[in-house]
C-alpha cells in the first residue's frame, strides 16, 4: 500500500525565518511510523511541509503525484486546525485515499478531531507504530477495523473508539526512525548552522507536572531503549550524516543514571566523539553525573525551569526547588556545558511581580539560550481541566491555532492576556539584548564550529549568529518578527517599574 506521512506547516510560518531562535526538527513520531510501515512492506513517503513551509495548496501537486492509498498527518494541539486543511487538500486531489490523524491532539480529542471534517477517516490514539501498521493492513485486505486497538473511526454516521493500544514495552524491538525519508540536512537547532539530529532514547516520564501532555500521552510510564541500541543509532546517524548534533528529546532522559553511564561508556568504547545534548530535570542531576556527561560529549542541556518562584513551582506540581535549579545551572557553567532554560509565564498563582522575579532569576542563572512561553493548557492535562473549571478558558475551543505557547490564551485575573504578551516580548528582549548574550553566543558558535566544521565554516556560523543579532538589536529585539508590529510604546515600562520598585525597596529597607 502507498502511504504518505505529512508534517503540516502551521503557525511556524510566522516565525520560520527568524534567524536567532528558529528551531526545526525531524518529526520523529512520523519517522517511527514510517519505519514500521516500511518494515511491513508498504511503500512510504514523507512530506515535511513544516520544514519547507508548504501550504496545503502548495502540497497538493506533490500529493497528487504520489497518489497515496493512505495518508497520515501529525497533529499537535496548535497544528490540528492546519492538519484539517491538509486532510481536505488530500481528499480534493486523491478522493479515494484514506486519511488518519495522530499525535497528542487526536489522542486526547478524537471525537472533536473527527468531527472537524469528513476528510478525516481515522484518529490514532497514543503510540502510533503498531496501530497504523494494523490499519494499513486491514484496509489493504478489506478486514474489519473493530479489533484495531487505539483506533477511533467513523462508521455509518457514528464515531467508534476501540480500546486503547498497549504501550510498546520493548523499544529496542522497533526499527530506527526512517530518517532517510526526511530532509535531514535542513534541520537546525536555535537558528544555528549546525545540523541537528533529534533523537529519542526513552519514552514517558513518571513525574506529574500539571501542564505536561506528553507525559500523559505515554501514561506516565517510563520505558527506555538499551544503551547498545541507542549507540547503534547514533553510530548510524554519524556514518550517514556526519557532524550532526544529537539532541535527545526524551521526556526524562536521565531517570536511570546507570543507563546514562552505559550510553556514555558505549560511546567511548566505540570511539564516537559526537556532540550531544539532552533534556533533564534539575532534581535528577548532580555534579559527578554532569562531569561524566561533559567528558563524553554532552555540550548542551535543556532544563524545564518553568518559574523562579517556589510557589508557582509547587502550584504546577513540578517537584523541584529554586535551589536545585540554581545548582544545576551553576554546575553546568563550571563544566562548560551550555544550557537552555525553559520558562512559562501565567501559571496558577502568577502575578506581575512573580513574572518579573522570574525574568531576573533566569538572567542570573546565565543560561546559553532561553525559551519563554505563555502557560498553555493542553488537553489531557490537569492544567486543562483546572482552566476549564476556573473559567480561565470559557469553553473547549474549536480553533486551537493560538495554543502555540507564544500567544497567551488564559483569562487570568492577575494578568491580562495583553499584559502577558507584552511581558513575553519584554522577557525576550531583556535576555537577548545584552552584550553578554552576544559574547556567549559567539563563543558557543566558535567552540562548536571549530570542533565540528573547521575555521572557514566557523567564521560563517559566527557571522550568521552575530549579524542578525546586531540588526535586531538595532531595531527592537529578537522577538520583533514574532509579534504584531505594535510599536509597544511602553517597551521599557515593565523594566522601569521593576527597577524603580527595587530601588524604592532598597531606600526604604534600612538593611540595604
Ligand atoms: C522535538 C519536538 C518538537 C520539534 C519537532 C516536532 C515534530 N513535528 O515532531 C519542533 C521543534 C519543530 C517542535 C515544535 C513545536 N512543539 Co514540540 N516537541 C518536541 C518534543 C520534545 C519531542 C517530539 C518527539 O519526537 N517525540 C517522540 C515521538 C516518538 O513521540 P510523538 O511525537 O508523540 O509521536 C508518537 C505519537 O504521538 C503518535 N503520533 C505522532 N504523530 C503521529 C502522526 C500519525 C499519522 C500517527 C498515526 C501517529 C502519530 O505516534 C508516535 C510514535 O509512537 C515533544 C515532547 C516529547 N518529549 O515528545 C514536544 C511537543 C510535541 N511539542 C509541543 C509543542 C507545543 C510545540 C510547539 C507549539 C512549540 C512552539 N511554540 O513552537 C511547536 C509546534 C509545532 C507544530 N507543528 O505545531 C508539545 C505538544 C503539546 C500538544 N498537546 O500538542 C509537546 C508535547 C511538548 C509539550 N510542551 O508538552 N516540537
Ligand atoms: S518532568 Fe518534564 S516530561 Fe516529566 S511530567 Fe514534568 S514536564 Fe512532563
Amino acid at each position: 500500500m502507498k502511504v504518505l506521512l505529512i508534517n503540516p506547516a502551521g503557525h511556524e510560518s510566522k516565525y520560520k525565518k527568524h534567524p536567532v531562535i528558529n528551531f526545526t526538527a525531524i518529526p520523529l513520531g512520523l519517522a517511527y511510523i514510517a519505519a514500521m510501515l516500511e518494515e511491513d512492506g508498504h511503500n512510504v513517503k514523507a512530506l515535511d511541509a513544516a520544514c519547507f513551509q508548504l501550504s496545503p495548496g502548495e502540497s497538493k501537486k506533490w500529493i497528487k503525484k504520489f497518489n497515496p492509498d493512505l495518508v497520515g498527518i501529525q497533529a499537535f494541539t496548535p497544528s490540528v486546525n492546519y492538519a484539517v486543511e491538509y486532510a481536505d487538500a488530500v481528499k480534493e486531489v486523491v478522493p479515494d485515499a484514506k486519511v488518519m490523524l495522530g499525535g497528542p491532539h487526536p489522542t486526547f480529542m478524537p471525537e472533536q478531531t473527527l468531527n472537524y471534517t469528513k476528510s478525516i477517516d481515522f484518529c490514532i490514539r497514543g503510540e502510533g507504530e503498531y496501530t497504523s501498521v494494523h490499519l494499513a493492513n486491514a484496509l489493504e485486505k478489506g478486514k474489519s477495523l473493530k479489533e484495531i486497538k487505539g483506533l477511533s473511526f467513523r462508521h455509518n454516521g457514528s464515531i467508534y473508539h476501540n480500546p486503547d493500544a498497549p504501550l510498546i514495552e520493548d523499544l529496542d524491538a522497533i526499527p530506527f526512525p526512517a530518517r532517510h525519508l526526511f530532509p535531514v540536512q535542513h534541520y537546525r537547532f536555535f537558528g544555528s548552522r549546525f545540523k541537528g539530529a533529534s533523537f529519542i532514547s526513552s519514552r514517558g516520564c513518571p513525574f506529574r507536572c500539571s501542564f505536561c501532555s506528553e507525559a500523559a500521552l505515554f501514561r506516565h510510564q517510563w520505558r527506555a531503549r538499551s544503551a547498545k541500541n541507542v549507540v547503534d543509532e547514533i553510530e548510524y546517524i554519524e556514518s550517514k550524516w556526519k557532524n550532526s548534533i544529537i539532541g535527545f528529546m526524551d521526556d526524562c532522559f536521565a531517570l536511570s543514571k546507570k543507563r546514562v553511564w552505559a550510553i556514555c561508556d558505549e560511546m567511548k568504547a566505540r570511539k564516537l566523539d559526537c556532540a550531544w545534548g539532552c533534556a533533564m530535570r534539575v532534581d535528577l542531576v548532580d555534579y559527578n553525573m554532569l562531569n561524566k556527561m561533559a567528558r563524553h560529549g554532552c555540550g548542551m542541556i535543556y532544563f524545564g525551569v518553568e518559574s523562579g518562584d517556589q510557589h508557582i513551582l509547587n502550584n504546577v506540581k513540578k517537584g523541584t526547588s529554586v535551589k536545585q535549579i540554581q545548582n544545576a545551572f551553576k554546575w553546568c557553567r563550571k563544566l562548560g556545558i551550555d544550557t537552555i532554560a525553559s520558562l512559562a509565564f501565567g501559571f496558577p498563582g502568577e502575578t506581575k511581580r512573580s513574572v518579573m522575579k522570574t525574568i531576573e532569576f533566569v538572567i542570573d542563572l546565565k543560561p546559553s539560550f532561553v525559551v519563554f512561553a505563555a502557560a498553555t493548557p493542553y488537553p489531557g492535562t490537569p492544567f486543562f481541566e483546572e482552566a476549564l473549571k476556573k473559567g480561565w478558558i470559557k469553553e473547549i475551543p474549536q480553533d486551537w491555532s493560538r495554543f502555540t505557547l507564544m500567544d497567551p490564551v488564559l483569562e487570568l485575573t492577575e494578568i491580562s492576556k495583553e499584559e502577558l504578551k507584552r511581558i513575553l516580548f519584554y522577557a525576550y528582549r531583556r535576555f537577548h539584548l545584552r552584550m553578554q548574550y552576544l559574547l556567549d553566543r559567539v563563543w558557543f558558535e566558535l567552540r562548536l564550529g571549530l570542533k565540528l566544521y573547521g575555521p572557514f565554516q566557523t567564521a560563517i556560523t559566527v557571522a550568521d549568529a552575530a549579524l542578525p543579532w546586531l540588526r535586531w538589536m538595532k531595531k527592537y529585539g529578537v522577538l520583533a518578527q514574532l509579534l504584531p508590529k505594535d510599536p509597544l510604546d511602553e517597551k521599557e515600562y515593565y523594566h522601569r517599574v521593576y527597577f524603580a520598585k527595587k530601588k524604592k525597596r532598597r531606600i526604604h529597607n534600612p538593611k540595604n
